[in-house]
């Protein structure tokens, strides 16, 4: 066996809810087969979650709720680090600094900020300068790889700048993380309108399929999925809904959409509609009864979490005190 060490591999979700179905197929299945090949951290990003409108007991129930999430998604806390952002002050801290080094343009030319600035809604500076922490939140661990789905690409670029520019100002101090696009992975769209993504943060609750879903609720949401015209079960632009439901099943079964329109020749929506219920409620069977299980544990979720906080300190302060060295503060007297 090779003893070099394993790459880092970050990545995060914000606990603005319950994780999706599209959460489940499109990333955190894919985190889970990282964690024997690479060292794994996954902060719960609740410092994100607070730039934008949000009631503050849900964020906290929502942080806590969404470790028992990953854990009954197949993160095992023994092989990877589970912590909550804001317990490791890092974040801030180094946030501040890469916050000196990027030019404001940078970070006017973000698309999602423009996207959730052109909605009119009153918008706050924590949002604007999001990127900036994300930046943090990988570079404080030399995190070498990224998973992240396409939306987060320029984020992932741009955290890239900023560790080249600490670098070539201040000599090589990080690493330049690369992102990690499962090609596999599913984007898996919003029940009700297939135009757009499924989002756990969506407020049409028929939009989305939430992991700890009962089987009635399920067959409920799917059975009132979106089609398209025609009666074909046929994967296509053309067709939209149907295909985002063949492409659920695929995730699920692990069975191709060709295999899956063989299957279906001949059969209408109804009956599509009750077989992808079925398989869907089957796949998430484990993950919920172990979500259940997990999350009414709470001496075992503290733990994971206060061991998380520990190791992930430790780490983050080894970087930050090279960072405080370099750009010239005064050295902590602790
Ligand atoms: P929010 O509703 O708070 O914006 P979200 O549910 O859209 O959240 P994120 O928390 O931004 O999702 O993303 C967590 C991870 O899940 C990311 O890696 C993202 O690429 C992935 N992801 C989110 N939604 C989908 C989807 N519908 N299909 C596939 N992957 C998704
Ligand atoms: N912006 C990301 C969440 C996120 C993240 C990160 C992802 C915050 N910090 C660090 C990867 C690495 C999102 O909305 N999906």
């Amino acid at each position: 066996m090779s003893d070099s060490p394993r790459k880092t591999v970050l990545t995060a979700a914000q606990p603005t809810g319950i994780l999706t179905i599209g959460n489940y197929l499109g990333a955190i299945k894919h985190w889970a087969k990282l964690v024997d090949e690479y060292e794994c951290l996954f902060p719960l990003v609740d410092m994100h979650a607070i730039t934008v409108p949000y009631v503050p007991a849900e964020l906290r129930q929502r942080t806590r709720s969404l470790v028992a999430q990953y854990i009954a998604c197949g993160l095992d806390p023994e092989k990877c680090n589970l912590f909550i952002q804001s317990h490791v002050t890092g974040h801030a801290e180094l946030a501040w600094v890469l916050g000196c080094l990027t030019p404001l343009g940078e970070l006017q030319r973000m698309t999602q900020f423009k996207d959730k600035t052109a909605k009119g809604s009153p918008i706050n500076s924590g949002l604007f300068f999001y990127p900036v922490l994300m930046a943090a939140d990988i570079l404080l661990y030399n995190a070498d790889l990224v998973p992240v789905g396409e939306d987060q690409k320029q984020h992932l670029e741009l955290a890239r700048n900023v560790a080249e520019r600490f670098n070539s100002n201040y000599s090589e101090t990080f690493k330049i993380p690369e992102p990690k696009i499962a090609a596999t992975a599913a984007r898996v769209l919003s029940l009700q309108d297939p135009a757009k993504k499924m989002s756990k943060s969506d407020e049409n609750q028929g939009a989305t399929i939430l992991l700890n879903d009962s089987p009635d609720v399920i067959d409920k949401k799917i059975s009132r999925a979106v089609t398209d015209s025609g009666s074909e079960v046929k994967a296509g632009s053309d067709k939209p809904g149907v295909t985002n439901l063949l492409s659920i099943m695929c995730g699920f079964s692990g069975r191709s959409i060709e295999e899956l329109q063989s299957e279906f020749f001949g059969v209408g929506y109804g009956d599509f509609k009750k077989r992808v219920a079925e398989v869907v409620i089957e796949g998430l069977r484990p993950i919920r009864e172990k979500f259940e299980s997990v999350n009414d544990d709470k001496a075992y979720l503290d733990g994971v979490l206060k061991e998380g906080e520990e190791v992930a300190q430790k780490k983050a302060y080894k970087i930050l005190s090279k960072v405080h060295r370099k750009v010239g503060f005064v050295e902590r007297f602790r």
